[in-house]
């Protein structure tokens, strides 16, 4: 073949690989390397953020992460705060888990001690806000998020509404994620939705003897649950500015790739070998099955 239609051939199959990964908004999509240290700091895609959405009575400012180009539709992700906290003390979750191709919305509750009860209805009207984000005609969401694929999450008194929201609504989210979560006496044996519980031995505002650990047991055998007792943790290791990050966004990130995505290759970061490399950071990692 003489040189220059070489070239020329070789041109049109550079174009047609690149067009393969570009989506209408002409952003070459990314894609996620199956491997679990990948997950401890930000995935391949760019993101974007906005806080200009329909307001709704359960909670009060919010901002919504999200992936700027992504093949596939998107789950998504509620988060909400603990006492007196407000989105800043959380929101290092929106960009990393929006990298690795969730739509997040972080929230400020309505008021910064209101009830655990209270920021579960947060956290599922802001459940229901994602949902409407796909059909709201302008919005960067408008048909790109899987409103069969929403998980909660929440910090201390935001995992205690994680967890009473994640009882009373299974329904409606497909996973929860309640880190160092509050709640004295609290027993969710209506979850039917896996549920990663993120804890720390030594948190000495909601201690794990009181709090997450009888959280955990109250939770059905029926429902798949991992308990992962950070050795030494304190009440905000899963905080903006924690100390081990990337172990926490590894597990959070694993478990809404096999429990939101339904992607299998994950289940060995969180069931199999791979999950024995972090035996040491862990004080108990308890899993069912
Ligand atoms: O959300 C939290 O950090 C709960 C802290 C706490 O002990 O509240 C007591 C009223």
């Amino acid at each position: 073949m003489p040189a220059k239609s070489l070239r020329i051939s070789l041109l049109v199959i550079l174009v047609l690989l690149t067009s393969a990964y570009t989506d209408s908004s002409g952003v070459a999509a990314a894609e996620e390397t199956i491997n679990f240290a990948a997950l401890a700091v930000d995935g391949p895609y760019e993101i974007r953020a906005y806080s200009s959405f329909p307001e709704v009575t359960e909670f009060g400012d919010a901002t919504i992460y999200y992936p700027l180009a992504t093949e596939a539709a998107i789950g998504g992700v509620a988060i909400a705060p603990g006492f007196t906290e407000s989105q800043r003390h959380i929101n290092w979750w929106g960009p990393r888990l929006a990298s690795h191709g969730y739509a997040v919305l972080v929230l400020n509750t309505n008021e910064v001690r209101e009830s655990p009860s209270l920021r579960g209805d947060a956290l599922i009207a802001a459940v229901r806000l994602l949902k409407a984000e796909n059909s709201r005609s302008a919005s960067p969401l408008n048909g790109r998020i899987d409103v069969n694929k929403m998980a909660i999450m929440g910090h201390s008194m935001g995992g205690g509404g994680t967890l009473i929201a994640a009882n009373n609504h299974s329904d409606e989210i497909q996973a929860a994620i309640p880190f160092t979560p509050w709640q004295p006496d609290g027993v969710f044996d209506q979850i039917a939705v896996p549920t990663l519980v993120i804890a720390g031995s030594n948190d000495s505002i909601a201690a794990v003897d009181a709090h997450a650990w009888p959280h955990y047991q109250s939770i059905p055998s029926s429902t798949p649950s991992v308990y992962m007792e950070i050795e030494g943790g304190n009440h905000f290791l899963a905080n903006s500015n924690g100390p081990d990050l990337g172990t926490v966004s590894r597990y959070g990130i694993a478990w809404l790739k096999l429990y939101l995505d339904g992607d299998e290759r994950y289940r060995e970061f969180i069931f199999g070998d791979s999950q024995k490399i972090d035996a040491a950071k862990f004080s108990r990692y308890i899993t069912n099955p």
